[in-house]
């Protein structure tokens, strides 16, 4: 419900969030993956056992998906690859869940795209 609430209070801008500091390692976050142009970290508020964010260290206008442009087309492909190669890594061999959550009715609380990794346990359909 606390997700719920900060999702419905969260203001859709391209104001620099929560993950930049993150990126900036100005605060600590448990970091899985890191390259030139993404960082993966584990979900302060995880909802299964492996519970991670994919994120584009460069923002460049992406607060969701619902802003893609012909230009993220690489940047968005990278992210799914990465999430993938993240879920070998995390051992999810049975299967896993990616997640982007978009706007209010998507629950989104941050304003960086993200894709959620989700595995370690049977998800559930529909989700809620
Ligand atoms: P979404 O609801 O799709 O916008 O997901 C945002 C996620 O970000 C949510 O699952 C909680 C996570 N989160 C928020 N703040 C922090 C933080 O400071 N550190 C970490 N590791 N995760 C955070």
């Amino acid at each position: 419900a606390s997700e719920k609430e900060a999702a419905l209070s969260a203001v859709r801008s391209d104001s620099p969030t929560i993950f930049d500091k993150i990126i900036n390692k100005e605060i600590s976050a448990d970091i899985v993956f890191e390259d030139e142009k993404i960082l993966a970290f584990r979900d302060a508020a995880p909802q299964a056992p492996t519970h991670i964010l994919i994120i584009p260290k460069l923002k460049d206008g992406l607060t969701g998906i619902s802003n893609a442009e012909e230009k993220h087309v690489e940047i968005l492909g990278q992210l799914l690859y990465t999430a993938k190669l993240i879920a070998k890594q995390e051992g999810l061999e049975k299967g896993f869940r990616l997640v982007i959550n978009d706007g209010p009715d998507g629950s989104q609380s941050v304003y960086h795209l993200h894709i959620h990794l989700l595995g370690g346990r049977q998800m559930n359909w529909p989700p809620g």
